[in-house]
């Protein structure tokens, strides 16, 4: 292995944190279990890049999970920051950002006709789940294996993200009386929505997906997939959600429902409407979001939802986002990426199938297609770890899991995508057999 890097600090810290939180993380994909070898503990981060408390630099493909889009500390949001935590950081009231960040998602995404702001994903998926089960009369939720929606009891069951890097059974805790109401499918596969449905009559409140999935590696819907699931959920009196926590604000500025043209009920959001902050949010149709309390009965709150900060910097993002040219550039860059990527991989004689839609890209380590978890599950984890540890060594920072998505930002220019194809170059020679 090329050895170049010293991280003598990131392991003592590490190796100090393994007696103060589990595992030594406040999240368990960032323990590097599935990769081998030890985290990075990051210091600070710009731009396209981050730097380790050694000193090391390595062009970013995560983003803190998806919300860099703009790049890290990009200076147009963190001065907005500077100059609202002077008013206070958290109100527990209402306050004017909240209805900007509103009136923004509701322009953008096609689904959100009225939305409620939460403070992650997994918040925004769980109530979503609730609300579903209200305005159906309806228990069961069909999800589909490797989509993960947040640590929520009811979706803890062939869960991706985490739950899929550590191979982990549906995890000890969650009661069989509440998984018993969730259904899986597996992904890209209508024959088998269409059975469950049929096998439950009137009893599925609805059928909730990542319309892209990035959570099981990176999988997007065949053509049809969405489509059908429309008519079918339509046609059976159930609700069609859209996790869009990921492919959000990334995908275009609609989401994945504006790039496909296909409009659920309900939508999830997180990561990038929050600009960095800890922000989610669930919308959708008027009548379905008024039954949210206190319009309607069901019941769902939060002490720092719509914070300020929080809000500041999801609009200053969304005001980013929103400029001419933003997705073309995105799609342009990622792109050049995954393309140098795959001819990188192919040069080696590694089997490799890969892919983007716009900032989110992927791939796998086999050959394809793949179209669902279990195809997903034939990528070479072993052969993934060394090219983890690699990619590290020569500067980048990849999501240490095969079972998660790539994000790019505005910030990554030609420059760094080039210098990440190099790196690949080299460490795809380095690991061939
Ligand atoms: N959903 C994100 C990645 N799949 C969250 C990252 C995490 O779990 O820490």
């Amino acid at each position: 292995m090329t050895d170049i890097l010293n991280c003598t600090k990131s392991e003592e810290v590490f190796y100090a944190a393994q007696d103060l939180m589990p595992g030594g993380v406040s999240s368990p994909v960032r323990a590097f279990k599935s990769v081998g070898g030890k985290p990075i503990v990051f210091d600070r981060v710009k731009g396209p890049f981050a730097w380790d408390i050694d000193g090391n630099r390595y062009i970013d493909y995560i983003g803190s999970w998806g919300p860099a889009i703009c790049g890290h500390a990009h200076p147009e949001v963190t001065t907005a920051l500077q100059e609202a935590i002077d008013k206070g950081t958290s109100f527990g009231a209402p306050c004017v950002l909240e209805n900007k960040l509103a009136e923004m998602v509701i322009e953008a995404v096609p689904s959100v006709e009225m939305v409620r702001f939460v403070n992650s994903g997994t918040e925004a998926c769980m109530a979503v789940l609730r609300l579903m089960r209200a305005f159906t009369g309806r228990d069961k939720v069909i999800k589909f294996e490797g989509c993960y929606h947040g640590h929520a009891d009811m979706f803890l069951v062939k869960a991706g993200s985490g739950v899929a890097t550590l191979g982990l059974p549906d995890s000890p805790g969650v009661p069989r009386t509440t998984t018993a109401n969730t259904l899986t499918a597996p992904y890209n596969d209508l024959e088998a929505v269409k059975k469950l449905f049929s096998e439950n009559p009137d009893a599925i409140s609805g059928v909730i997906l990542e319309p892209i999935v990035g959570n099981a590696g990176f999988i997007t819907p065949e053509p049809g997939f969405l489509e059908g699931l429309r008519e079918l959920t339509t046609e059976n009196g159930s609700l069609l959600v859209f996790d869009e926590v990921m492919t959000g604000f990334r995908i275009s500025y609609g989401g994945a429902q504006e790039k496909f043209g296909v409009t659920p009920d309900l939508t999830t959001l997180g990561k990038v409407i929050g600009g960095g902050l800890p922000v989610g949010a669930y919308g959708g149709k008027k009548e379905i979001m008024s039954m949210v309390a206190p319009a309607g009965p069901v019941y769902q709150a939060g002490t720092l939802s719509g914070n300020p900060l929080a809000m500041t910097a999801g609009i200053k993002t969304l005001e980013l986002l929103k400029q001419e040219g933003t997705y073309e550039k995105l799609d342009s860059i990622t792109s050049r990426l995954i393309d140098g990527i795959m001819q990188s991989a192919e040069n080696n004689g590694i089997a490799i199938n890969g892919g983007h839609v716009s900032a989110m890209f992927g791939f796998f380590l086999c050959d394809g297609p793949v179209r669902n978890f279990s195809e997903a599950k034939t990528n070479d984890s072993e052969l993934f770890g060394k090219l983890h540890r690699e990619m590290l060594h020569n500067g980048i920072y990849l999501a240490p899991s095969p079972f998660e998505a790539g994000f790019t930002s505005l910030a990554h220019s030609e420059e760094e995508i080039d210098k990440t194809i190099e790196a690949f170059d080299k460490s795809f020679n380095a690991i061939k057999n």
